[in-house]
């Protein structure tokens, strides 16, 4: 077991699919603010601005970055978020997903909306985790999520982000969105130093509120797959869509899209 996760935490995130790992990114602050920067300056192919006409403030995404952002390829293989997400999944081995950059710059009253990322993706399997991993303190604008929303029977509506409209046309198979506040739900935030982490699964029910602080609140999230993660496939272009990818249901991601960066050799 990796020195920064205790057995409580693991259970934890088995039981209620969220916990905290402080910590878990604290040597490479300043390598992950530079690979925000460089993809501020350089957006891909996916990036998106979130806000609506005369709303204010900045709400800047992007992902699937990491192959050409130098300095989110060195902390992908080089921090222990990899040797983490084993112990925290259970896994032999982790797989990389991708990376994603979410950056809400101050009086961005925008919330991000609640939703679960396991319906946008193309991914089967209980073994997964995100780390999401603010670059500057958080408070209120830290990332919430719904303790044990990862165990519920049916999936939450994915819906557009700034249309919101519905994410695929089967809009019978999901529940919609609820409102966790109003509906008293058992909700997990933390006050956060940069490099801190919330480890969730895919199927948790997440948000954030708006960045109504005088800082920047820039947030890393890597996501991950261990070895039960299998190719499934939707109902429309899943997002991210990765065009051309060719997989089939029930295969394994493809390794030179997806490689593994951690296996665990146990000693017979
Ligand atoms: O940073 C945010 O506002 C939301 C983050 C999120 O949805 C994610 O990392 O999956």
């Amino acid at each position: 077991m990796h020195p920064l996760v205790t057995q409580a935490q693991i259970d934890t995130f088995q039981t209620e699919g969220v916990v905290l790992i402080k910590g878990l990114f604290k040597s490479h602050i300043d390598t992950i603010r530079s690979g925000i920067e460089r993809n501020m300056a350089k957006p891909g192919p996916y990036a998106a601005e979130n806000l609506k006409e005369g709303e204010a403030g900045r709400f800047f995404d992007d992902y699937c970055n990491w192959t050409r952002i130098p300095e989110f390829e060195e902390v992908i293989r080089t921090s222990p978020a990899a040797e983490v997400a084993a112990d925290l999944m259970g896994s032999q081995r982790v797989q990389v997903f991708h990376d994603h950059v979410l950056v809400k710059e101050p009086g961005t009253s925008k919330a991000t909306p609640w939703h679960q990322d396991g319906p946008y993706y193309f991914v089967d399997g209980i073994q997964n985790v995100s780390f999401w991993s603010p670059m500057d303190p958080v408070n209120d604008n830290s990332l919430r999520c719904v303790a044990g929303s990862h165990a519920w029977d049916k999936p939450v509506l994915p819906t557009r982000w700034l249309a919101e409209t519905s994410f695929y046309a089967n809009e019978d198979e999901y529940m919609p969105v609820p409102d966790p506040d109003a509906e008293g739900m058992d909700i997990k935030e933390w006050q956060m130093e940069p490099g801190d982490a919330v480890a969730f699964n895919y199927g948790i029910l997440h948000g954030a509120r708006g960045n109504e602080a005088s800082t920047r609140r820039r947030a890393f999230s890597l996501r991950l797959l261990g070895d039960d993660a299998r190719y499934i496939e939707r109902p429309g272009p899943t997002s991210p869509p990765f065009p051309g990818h060719d997989m089939k249901p029930g295969q394994r991601l493809r390794e030179d899209w997806f490689p593994t960066i951690f296996e665990r050799k146990d000693i017979i």
